[in-house]
C-alpha cells in the first residue's frame, strides 16, 4: 500500500460528517490520539461541516470542551445544521451539549450524557436483544453507558438527516463497538445515514493474543461465538459484529487487523485507515537537537537520584532507552524486550565496551505509593544541589572580591572562601545520601509486588542493579507527567530526552508508541506483529536509516526474535555521538511520512464510497 502522491477528488460539498468516538472530549487510550491529532487535517478539508459526537463526562470534559451559549446557538441556527439539531434535541427534553474541543483545530463537538436515558435501559435492551440478538447482563455499568449512548447517538443523527434546508448527506462515522452500538438500530430504521465503522482491534483478537501464545497460527479455527462467553465478553463481541455487519463501508487500522476481522467478525474490511499524527516541525533543525540535550539533563538528575546513591557511573557515556504503554506484558512485548536486556547486559560485560545503558520501563500498575527510599533520595539530592549553589555564590562573589582587590594574580585557595556552615552541611548531606543498597529497580511500591511478570523476570535473570550489569533498570509502574515527583516533565519532553524507544510488540493493531518517538526524532523500535510495522515495512523501503528498525515475530520463535532483537540493540549501542546526532536527524525529516496531512486521504476514500452506498 503506497501513500497516493496527490490529493484525493474534493468529497461531495453538500456532505456533512460526524464523528462518532467514546474518547472525544475523554482521554482513555490510543482512539484519543487518533481522534485529535487528526482534526487539524480533517478540518482543513471538512471546515464547518465537521463535527465530533460523543459521551458527556463533566469531570473528563472539563479543562477541554468549551460550551456555546444560548445566545449564540440560536444566531448559529440558520447556518449550523448541527446547532439546529442540538435545539431541536433540546426541545424534546434531552440535555445536549454543544461546543469547540480546545484543541489545535478547535472542531464543534456534540457531547451527550448516556445517564439521562437510564430510565428507559429496559426497552434498549428488549430492542437490542430483539432485533439484533444482542444479550446485556445486568450490572454491567459500561455496558449499560455504552447502549445508552448509543440510543441517543441514533436520535441526534435522525435529526441531523431532517434539520438541514437544502437537504445535505450525511456521514456518521464510528469508532469502535462502544459507539458502534448505534449502527444497526441506524440501519434497521432506514436513517438516511451514510455509516462507517472503524474497529481499531477486534476485542476477541485482543483477548485470545494475551491468552494463547500462538494466537496467530490459531486465529483461522477459532469459534467466535464460544470464545466470546468464554471471556465473558459476549455482549460487546455481538455490538462489534453488529456494527462491522451492519455499516456502509467498515474499515480498520492495519492491514494485521484485517486478517482478525476476517476470522473474526466475517466481513472483509472495505479499507485500511492507517495512524498518523499531527507532525509539528521546527523551522531549524538544530531545535529539536537543543530540545534532546535539554530534557536529557532532566533525565540525568532523575538518574544522579537514583543510582549515585549506591554508586556512579560516567552519565556522557549512559544511553537512556525506553518502553511505555499499557500493561500487557506479552501482547506489548515486554517478555521481549527484557529477554533482549539481559542478553544485552551480558553481551556489553563481555566486549569491555565502556558505557551502559539505562531502561525505562513506563507503563501503569497498582501501586501503593512511591518508594520512600527513592523519594528520599531525590530530595537529599536536590538538597545537595542547593549546597552547591549555594557555596558557589559565596566563592564567586569573594573570588572576585579578591580577584579586584589583591595585587597577587594568582588563584587564591577556593576552599577558604567558604564559609564552615556550608562546608560541614555539605558533608553532612553527603553522608547522609551514600548507602551500600543496590539501587531499586523499580521506584513504586506495588500492590501486587510478587506477582509482577517484569518483576519476576528481574529477580530470575539477576538483572538487578548490580554495580557491574551495563544495563540498569528503571520500571516506572506509572505515567510520566509533570507533576510526578520523580521525574516532573511531559512524556513527550521524556521521549525527547532518551535515546531510543522499544516496542516490538506481539499483537498490536497499530501501535503510537514508536511513531511518537519519530515525531520527535528519536529513533525507535517495533515489530512485524504491530500495525505500524508493517505498514512501514510495506511502504518505507530504507526505514532502517530514518531510524525505524521492525523486529521479526512473525514466524519466528520466541528466541530468533530476541535474539534479533538484542543485535539491534548491540548495533545502536556502539554507534557515537556523531552517528546518534546524524540518525536523529533522519527519524526527524521522515517523520512528514506520517503526518495526517498524507494519512487523511486515506478517510476521505473511505467517506467517498460510504456515500455511493445506500
Ligand atoms: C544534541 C545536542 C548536542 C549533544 C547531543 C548529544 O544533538 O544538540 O549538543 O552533543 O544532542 O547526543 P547524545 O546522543 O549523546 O545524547
Ligand atoms: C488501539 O488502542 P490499544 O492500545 O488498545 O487503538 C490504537 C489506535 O488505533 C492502536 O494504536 C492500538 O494498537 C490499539 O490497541
Amino acid at each position: 500500500m503506497q501513500v497516493p502522491a496527490s490529493a484525493p477528488n474534493p468529497i461531495a460539498p453538500d456532505a456533512l460528517l460526524v464523528e462518532v468516538a467514546w474518547e472525544v472530549c475523554n482521554q482513555v487510550g490510543g482512539i484519543y490520539t487518533v481522534i485529535r491529532s487528526k482534526v487539524p487535517a480533517t478540518v482543513q478539508v471538512w471546515d464547518e461541516r465537521y463535527c465530533l459526537l460523543g459521551p458527556y463526562f463533566p469531570h473528563q470534559a472539563q479543562g477541554e470542551f468549551e460550551p456555546i451559549d444560548e445566545y449564540e446557538l440560536e444566531q448559529l441556527r440558520r447556518d449550523d445544521p448541527f446547532a439546529g439539531a442540538v435545539r431541536q434535541m433540546r426541545a424534546q427534553g434531552y440535555e445536549v451539549q454543544y461546543g469547540h474541543w480546545l484543541v489545535t483545530g478547535k472542531p464543534r463537538v456534540v457531547l451527550i450524557s448516556p445517564f439521562q436515558v437510564y430510565d428507559r435501559l429496559g426497552s434498549i435492551k428488549t430492542d437490542l436483544w430483539e432485533h439484533h440478538g444482542i444479550p446485556t447482563p445486568d450490572h454491567d455499568d459500561l455496558l449499560h453507558q455504552v447502549e445508552a449512548f448509543g440510543l441517543l447517538a441514533k436520535i441526534f443523527l435522525q435529526i441531523l438527516t431532517t434539520e438541514t434546508v437544502p437537504p445535505q448527506r450525511v456521514i456518521g462515522h464510528f469508532h469502535e463497538w462502544m459507539t458502534g452500538v448505534a449502527i444497526p438500530a441506524l440501519r434497521r430504521e432506514q436513517v438516511p445515514v451514510h455509516l462507517v465503522f472503524t474497529t481499531h482491534a477486534t476485542l476477541l483478537g485482543r483477548y485470545l493474543a494475551m491468552n494463547d501464545p500462538n494466537f496467530y497460527d490459531h486465529l483461522m479455527q477459532v469459534n467466535w461465538a464460544a470464545e466470546a462467553v468464554h471471556f465473558n465478553i459476549e455482549t460487546a463481541v455481538r455490538i462489534e459484529r453488529a456494527a462491522a455487519h451492519g455499516s456502509h463501508v467498515f474499515t480498520t487500522v492495519s492491514e494485521l487487523t484485517v486478517r482478525e476481522c476476517i476470522y473474526l467478525l466475517d466481513r472483509i474490511p472495505d479499507a485500511v485507515l492507517p495512524n498518523g499524527l499531527n507532525i509539528e516541525r521546527f523551522v531549524a533543525l538544530h531545535e529539536f537537537q537543543n530540545l534532546h540535550q535539554q530534557y536529557k539533563a532532566k533525565i540525568h538528575e532523575f538518574v544522579m537520584a537514583h543510582f549515585f546513591q549506591s554508586y556512579s557511573f560516567d552519565l556522557d557515556q549512559t544511553l537512556y532507552l525506553f518502553t511505555s504503554g499499557r500493561y500487557e506484558y506479552h501482547n506489548k512485548g515486554f517478555d521481549l524486550t527484557l529477554e533482549a536486556l539481559a542478553r544485552l547486559n551480558y553481551r556489553i560485560q563481555q566486549s569491555g565496551m565502556e558505557g551502559q545503558v539505562v531502561m525505562f520501563f513506563i507503563t501503569k500498575r497498582p501501586f501503593h505509593s512511591i518508594n520512600p527510599q527513592v523519594l528520599q533520595s531525590r530530595a537529599i539530592l536536590d538538597e545537595v544541589q542547593e549546597t552547591c549553589e549555594a557555596i558557589e555564590r559565596q566563592v564567586g562573589e569573594r573570588l572576585f572580591y579578591a580577584a579586584a582587590a589583591g595585587s597577587d594574580h594568582r588563584l587564591p585557595d577556593l576552599s577558604s572562601m567558604v564559609d564552615d556552615y556550608w562546608k560541614l552541611r555539605f558533608r553532612r548531606t553527603l553522608q547522609s545520601w551514600k548507602t551500600t543498597n543496590l539501587p531499586p529497580v523499580i521506584t513504586h511500591n506495588l500492590v501486587d509486588d510478587a506477582n509482577d511478570d517484569i518483576l519476576n523476570f528481574l529477580r530470575r535473570a539477576n538483572l538487578v542493579n548490580n554495580q557491574h550489569d551495563r544495563v540498569k533498570i528503571v520500571y516506572h509502574p506509572d505515567f510520566v507527567s509533570p507533576t510526578s515527583p520523580l521525574f516532573a516533565m511531559e512524556y513527550g519532553q521524556f521521549v525527547r530526552g532518551c535515546h531510543l524507544g522499544i516496542f516490538p510488540s506481539y499483537y498490536e493493531p497499530w501501535g503510537y508508541t514508536p511513531l511518537e518517538c519519530v515525531a520527535r526524532g528519536v529513533p525507535a523500535i517495533t515489530s512485524d506483529l504491530s500495525g505500524f510495522g508493517d505498514y512501514v515495512m510495506q511502504t518505507v523501503p530504507d526505514h532502517e536509516d530514518k531510524g525505524i528498525y521492525v523486529v521479526k515475530r512473525q514466524e519466528k520463535t520466541f528466541d530468533e526474535s530476541a535474539e534479533e532483537l538484542t543485535d539491534m540493540l548491540w548495533n545502536f549501542v556502539q554507534l557515537n555521538r556523531r552517528e546518534r546526532i546524524m540518525q536523529r536527524n533522519n527519524v526527524e525529516s521522515s517523520a512528514e511520512l506520517y503526518d495526517w496531512k498524507k494519512l487523511r486521504v486515506y478517510y476521505d476514500r473511505a467517506y467517498a464510497l460510504a456515500l455511493e452506498r445506500e
